[in-house]
């Protein structure tokens, strides 16, 4: 009799809880609205972690809206390279747009925060930086420039240096060094700092300039390296990890803001659970993929980063960067990542 009466007491408040969810959240307006139509864009494979939990993200929603919120996705650069598609995400052209901080540097300045050499030892560091103070911090200021970005950052991962000429064991074998880098300020005063000459070239283009050796190489995480068949065109794999990179999964301000509020909240928590899961997918794919790069014919090699971040400070790289990040944003980053020289 006690349990039949406390299992009707809980559904009834369970009921009238999720009466109340609904209530404020406007419950009726999948129902009665119409339908709502996003773009979504990025610079990467369709087989890549970042795509596949997107897909599943789209999908979700839609099931859940009843079909009445639909998302396309335009993977792979389809709708131009990260330069252009940052300039349609802020036009309104496409509604969703995850982009590396370096790259959104352009418009963000502190958004390259995170990108600063041998800031990150190792993950743990990286999840509680990015999704604590300094995260947040990083978001603030995005939100300034009518974008809206999602709290949790997608991770592309610890960066390593590929090339079709030579292994890169120190910082002086990247003097003169004919380097891709992304389009960002910060990535091209760090190859700078290095003695390199570094070209900032969209990712879309990255394939057919090394494939043409208009570069020498290119740096990015294993997982890219793969999937985006670099080592088609690469022969030697430095592990450097010089830096980590994410991409910050941002939304036009004007569109987002005139979402409604049960809307946002389905796409948030879908996107949200993606970017959780390709974090995983990412993680469990930089364990297995040495040895299948290998395979496929590339030479690892493991320099020691000591020669690297003697020849930054020497170079003044991180006097120059803690002045134009300042004090207040170089002590959130350091919070986590301890003292830089
Ligand atoms: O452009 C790159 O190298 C990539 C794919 O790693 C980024 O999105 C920054």
């Amino acid at each position: 009799m006690t349990k039949q009466l406390s299992r009707n007491r809980r559904s009834f408040i369970q009921a009238t809880a999720s009466a109340g969810a609904l209530a404020s959240l406007g419950a009726p307006v999948f129902a009665q609205s119409a339908p709502l139509t996003f773009k979504w864009a990025n610079n990467i494979p369709v087989t890549h972690p970042s795509n596949i939990r997107v897909r599943e993200a789209v999908d979700a929603i839609k099931k859940e809206s009843n079909g009445r919120v639909d998302i396309s996705v335009f993977p792979n650069n389809q709708l131009g390279g990260d330069t252009d598609m940052l300039s349609q995400v802020r036009s309104g052209a496409i509604d969703f747009f995850p982009l590396s901080g370096l790259i959104l540097q352009t418009l963000v300045p502190l958004a390259g925060i995170n990108g600063l050499a041998f800031a990150f030892k190792d993950y743990q560091t990286v999840w509680q930086a990015m999704d604590g103070e300094l995260g947040a911090y990083i978001r603030a200021a995005i939100g300034k420039v009518n974008l809206h970005s999602f709290d949790r950052i997608l991770d592309n991962g610890f960066r390593n240096i590929t090339t079709s000429t030579k292994p890169i064991n120190t910082a002086a074998d990247l003097q003169g060094f004919k380097i891709r880098v992304p389009v960002s300020p910060l990535w091209t005063s760090m190859f700078k700092a290095f003695g390199s000459a570094p070209t900032g070239i969209n990712f879309s283009e990255v394939y057919s300039a090394l494939q043409t050796r208009v570069v020498e190489g290119q740096e990015n995480p294993l997982a890219i390296i793969d999937i985006a068949k670099l080592y088609e065109v690469q022969k030697y794999c430095s592990m450097t990890g010089h830096m980590w990179d994410g991409q910050w999964v941002l939304a036009n301000g004007r569109r987002w803001a005139a979402t409604p509020a049960d809307v946002q909240a389905l796409i948030t928590k879908h996107v949200t659970e993606a970017v959780m899961k390709q974090r995983d997918d990412i993680r469990r794919l930089n364990n297995g993929l040495e040895a299948q790069l290998k395979a496929k014919g590339m030479v690892f090699n493991y320099p020691d980063v000591k020669s690297f971040r003697d020849a930054l400070s020497k170079a003044g790289f991180y006097k120059e960067w803690r002045e134009k990040f300042g004090e207040e944003a170089m002590g959130k980053l350091e919070k986590y990542a301890g003292k830089l020289a």
